[in-house]
């Protein structure tokens, strides 16, 4: 059978990608740090949308060897539409990872996941030997919790189990994550809920004691990992 269709080529980023000319150069710079033979690690967010364009042009202009792995399906078809190989976590360890963040506090701990793509992002950036985290200034906070909720999977049965524990850790305002449009919660790629969770203090143990629930499948806090941190100009 001819395997002709258009849905993937098709496909479109559909969220807003503001303060482009800032966003691409940083773009550029993750491109141009591919070498061939690399595994990449491919997280979501605009700027990381901007440099998987950048490095499907390295790849077809130089033809370079290199692979994707992605954080999420939707990433895996753009990778597709662009022409940029894939591979998996069974068969290859990144080499390196781009990704974005929702809040950077100033020891380098971030708040992620509003994608809904923590689980895979957090084993991706656990992974990878470098992670790249690419961000502008409106994502610095001088305190994790200042502009989002901290996301938290959940395994569905779980819901009001981990709501309960969740609380008990300080959580004031917890929300089961509504689906974008209709009615319903978001079901993620991994058939779990998020709850989005407020907390007034994010101590050091937090995302620990947050992973030890069960039930709770991951957090969207990443303490202490070995990041570097890009920053993407708002000019
Ligand atoms: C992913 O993309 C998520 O963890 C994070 O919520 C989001 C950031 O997107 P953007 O860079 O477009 O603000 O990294």
């Amino acid at each position: 059978m001819d395997w002709n269709s258009n849905l993937i080529t098709n496909l479109e980023w559909s969220s807003e990608i503001t303060h482009i000319s800032g966003k691409q150069k940083v773009a550029d710079e993750i491109a141009a740090k591919v070498k061939d033979g690399d595994i990449l690690g491919v997280g979501s967010g605009s700027t990381a949308y901007l440099a998987l364009v950048a490095i499907a042009r390295r790849i077809k202009e130089e033809k370079l060897n290199v692979k994707a792995i992605p954080t999420s399906l939707e990433l895996s078809m753009f990778c597709s539409k662009l022409g940029v190989p894939l591979t998996t976590l069974y068969e290859n360890k990144p080499d390196w990872l781009f990704d974005g963040a929702d809040e950077v506090d100033p020891n380098n701990s971030l708040i992620k996941g509003r994608g809904g793509a923590m689980f895979k992002e957090k084993l991706l950036i656990s992974s990878s030997v470098v992670s790249y985290i690419i961000v502008d200034d409106s994502k610095m906070v001088p305190k994790l919790g200042t502009n989002f909720p901290v996301p938290v999977e959940v395994f569905p049965q779980a819901l009001l189990y981990v709501e309960k524990e969740l609380q008990q850790l300080g959580a004031n305002n917890i929300l089961l994550r509504p689906a974008k449009g209709k009615d319903g919660p978001v079901i993620t790629e991994n058939g779990n809920m998020i709850l989005d969770c407020k907390f007034d203090e994010i101590g050091s143990t937090m995302e620990r004691d947050i992973k030890s629930i069960t039930g709770v499948i991951e957090s969207g806090l990443f303490i202490g990992y070995n990041l570097q941190i890009l920053m993407a100009s708002n000019t």
